[in-house]
């Protein structure tokens, strides 16, 4: 049989490579990087190759499935609909636009059939209640990026390829393969880096795969973020260091600002940082020191009380060095596409706004349209006018991915209806009454709307379809415009399909591409490295850089207060991520579900043996009234006195459909990990850091 060879754009992490797939009639033969690629230029990682088993999954969903008498049974899409119809919009009805609330997960940033058609479906609901995993992951960077520079997408990130020092906070890109940063082959380029003398210098509570491969490994205590960070730019500030240089005339509050970290010595600091003050200020002074530095914080900077913060901090380093929007610092990415900060006046705007409303029950401000996820069970549980009645969730999982997750499984059921747009019947989806299942991504087209907005190198790139849709089979867009239309009939006028959108959005576009030109190009259009962009990306009101912004500022006693507080007792459980896992949904995979136990709990040696445990033992953990056991895998990786788990885990609830993952389970972390602990500024969960008791069961 003929073998064909397939151009196509991994959805599976923010990296975004290029794949080589080669097929044969239905089936495929191999996965791998595709070497013409302009951007990935032949890097692959296991979860690349995982996509043919994801296409082959016999669990993963392939028709509608409607709840009858418990049981889960096939439908075609006319009678999902029909039920739906039937089920779901008197509740909106009855109740008003706000008792149905919106979740969406993940994937929907990774599918331009979901990330760009989703907001029409928003606007056909009119629901405040709308969630997201962002307010789990991102939000304080998006929140401190909107206000100092106007827009919640405008971030910088590392211009690895002429950058030789690097700074990096609770990122661990040799597994994740980078976040608000699309960096493909991260270990490739640092490995580049250091060839040319550059150094890289991590900063986690455990000496990760991407800290054993860098220069130097700071242990800082979980949480410990605000704190360093604030020796740091007290430190720049007190030794004569801080130099914006260009940047002089377009920022604005560095009065306010050297004000404001003035009582945060390293001194002071370094005790609830874990961090000496000699060190701090060793590496203020490195980073002022270097030509090209960067600095950036990710994942573990973000899920943290002062996540906001810590973003914004990340960036007052930046500017207060000089290297922000300077080659071989933090740059801004021009996408092709899609990207707000490219489009309307540039130089100044609106600004970013917060609390144009509250959630009903706690009354947290709404953060680019988003409430905190952490909020949805109460907003479910609590009976009143506005109470959530309906759900409807989007390539989500909120019972594995958020915090006290068995509580929002519980609220689920007391749901009026809940409708899931999901591709496997799993620990969220089975409290749905009609599920309706997306495309495996062989069947569908890509073009990223999110990533090139945050990529090392500006391109555009367009994979088609490798295989053709089944028959009868929807694209997930004609799903949410269908879905739209039940709510405002007016909802699908004038929004065409995604290749007419992609072509529109690229003819606008700083580069007036076109869809025809990307698709034409083997391998996607490089548009070379970045470039300076300030002021034109900015979009303040005042046309500055916010160096100073007031909500930041009102934060600073509570940093006080934190640094008062924080105290050496007990253990705290933080996260981690492992290269065969993709958060919640990738443990049915084969390829990655093979090899060793990856659910274990991490633990010093010297915590272990105070405690009795030896490697392999079972912990019990408890944590909030939740108590699991973990077998223990001891590590002096780690800083003593932090225990790591994996999150994602624990497929052992009743009525999932997850075969492989089932044989081993794991546990959820997020039953441990208190739902009231977040960051008040952005509504971010607090995934990190928190007191968990451990003793050998
Ligand atoms: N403790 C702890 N918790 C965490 C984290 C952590 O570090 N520690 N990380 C957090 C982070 S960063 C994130 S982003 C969240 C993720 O939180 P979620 O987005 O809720 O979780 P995912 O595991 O990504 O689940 C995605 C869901 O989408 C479905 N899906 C996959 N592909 C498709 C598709 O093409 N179409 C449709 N319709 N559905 C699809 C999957 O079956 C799954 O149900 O988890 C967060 N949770
Ligand atoms: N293989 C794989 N890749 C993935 C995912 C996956 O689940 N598996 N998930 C994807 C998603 S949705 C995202 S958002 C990205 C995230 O990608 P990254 O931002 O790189 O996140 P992590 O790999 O979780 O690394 C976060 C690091 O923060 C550290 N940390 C924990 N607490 C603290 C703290 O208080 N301070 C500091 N400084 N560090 C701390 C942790 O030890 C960990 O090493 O990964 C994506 N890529
Ligand atoms: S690094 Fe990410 S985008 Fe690249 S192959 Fe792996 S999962 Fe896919
Ligand atoms: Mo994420």
């Amino acid at each position: 049989m003929e073998t064909l060879k397939h151009y196509r754009i991994c959805p599976l992490c923010e990296a975004c490579c290029g794949l080589e797939i080669r097929t044969q009639g239905e089936k495929v033969v191999s996965i791998r990087g595709a070497e013409q690629d302009v951007f990935s230029r032949g890097y692959i990682c296991p979860k690349g190759v995982s996509l043919k088993d994801l296409h082959e999954d016999p669990d993963r969903l392939r028709k509608p499935l409607i709840k009858r008498d418990g049981e889960f049974v096939e439908a075609s899409w006319d009678e999902a609909f029909a039920e739906i119809e039937r089920r779901l919009v008197p509740i909106r009805e009855r109740h008003g636009a706000d008792a149905l609330a919106l979740v969406i997960g993940n994937p929907s940033a990774h599918k331009i059939g979901l990330l760009a058609y989703v907001p029409r479906l928003v606007k056909a609901l009119g629901t405040r209640n709308f969630f997201s995993a962002s307010t789990l992951d991102q939000m304080p960077k998006q929140l401190s990026s909107g206000l100092m520079f106007g827009h919640w997408l405008s971030i910088p990130v590392p211009d690895i390829e002429r950058c030789d020092f690097l700074l990096m906070l609770g990122a661990n890109p040799m597994v994740s393969n980078g976040s608000l940063w699309t960096v493909p082959d991260y270990r490739g380029k640092a490995k580049a880096m250091r060839e040319r003398g550059g150094r890289i210098v991590v900063v986690d509570p455990r000496r990760t795969e991407t800290a054993a491969q860098a220069d130097e490994h700071l242990a800082i205590r979980p949480g410990g973020d605000a704190f360093l960070l604030l020796g740091l730019v007290h430190t720049l500030f007190d030794e004569g260091l801080a130099k914006p240089g260009r940047l002089e005339e377009w920022t604005k509050g560095i009065a306010e600002l050297r004000e404001a970290v003035r009582p945060f010595a390293p001194e002071r600091t370094a005790a609830a940082c874990g961090i000496d003050a000699a060190t701090q200020r060793r590496l203020a002074r490195e980073l002022a020191a270097a030509e090209h530095a960067c600095v950036y914080g990710r994942l573990g900077t973000c899920t943290q009380r002062f996540g906001t913060l810590n973003s914004w901090l990340v960036d007052v380093l930046n500017i207060l060095t000089g290297q922000l929007d300077a080659p071989g610092g933090a740059m801004f990415p021009k996408a092709a596409a899609f990207a707000a900060n490219t489009a309307g006046t540039s130089g100044s705007g609106r600004g970013v706004k917060t609390a144009r409303h509250a959630s009903r029950v706690s009354g947290a401000p709404e953060v680019f349209g988003e409430l905190p996820i952490t909020l949805l069970a109460e907003e479910i549980e609590t009976a009143g006018e506005g109470q959530v009645k309906a759900l409807i969730a989007i390539a989500a999982n909120p019972v594995l991915s958020a915090p006290n997750g068995p509580r929002i499984g519980r609220a689920l059921d007391g749901l009026d209806f809940m409708l899931s747009l999901d591709i496997y019947l799993n620990e969220t989806s089975r409290h749905a009454d009609v599920i309706l299942p997306g495309l495996s991504p062989l069947e569908d087209l890509h073009f990223d709307v999110a990533f090139p907005q945050l990529s090392y190198r500006n391109h555009a790139r367009f994979s088609a379809p490798v295989f053709e849709r089944p028959a009868g089979m929807p694209e997930e867009w004609q799903t949410l415009l269908r879905l739209a239309a039940l709510f405002d009939p007016a909802a699908t006028s004038s929004m065409p399909g995604p290749e007419a959108l992609i072509d529109q959005a690229l003819r606008n576009g700083p580069y007036g591409l076109t869809l025809e030109q990307v698709k034409a190009a083997d391998g996607g259009v490089d548009l070379g490295a970045l470039q300076p962009r300030i002021p034109e990306l900015l979009r303040t009101p005042s046309g500055r850089i916010e160096l100073a912004p007031t909500p930041l500022l009102a934060e600073l006693p509570a940093v006080e207060q934190a640094l008062a507080e924080a105290t050496d007792n007990g253990l705290l459980l933080i996260g981690r991520r492992d290269v065969r896992s993709g958060n919640s949904w990738m443990h049915n995979l084969p390829v990655l579900a093979k090899g060793p136990e990856r659910c274990t709990l991490l633990m010093h040696p010297q915590d272990a043996e105070r405690l009795g445990l030896s490697n392999g033992a079972t912990a019990r953990l408890t944590a909030g009234g939740t108590e699991l056991l973990a077998p223990v895998e001891l590590t002096r990786d780690l800083r003593p006195g932090v225990v790591s788990l994996p999150h994602g885990w624990g497929h052992d609830l009743p009525g999932a459909r997850l075969g492989r993952a089932a044989e081993r389970p794991g546990i959820n972390m997020n039953a441990l990990l208190d739902d009231r602990l977040r960051d008040p500024l952005s509504g971010n969960a607090v995934l990190s850091g928190v007191a968990v008791a451990v003793e050998a069961a």
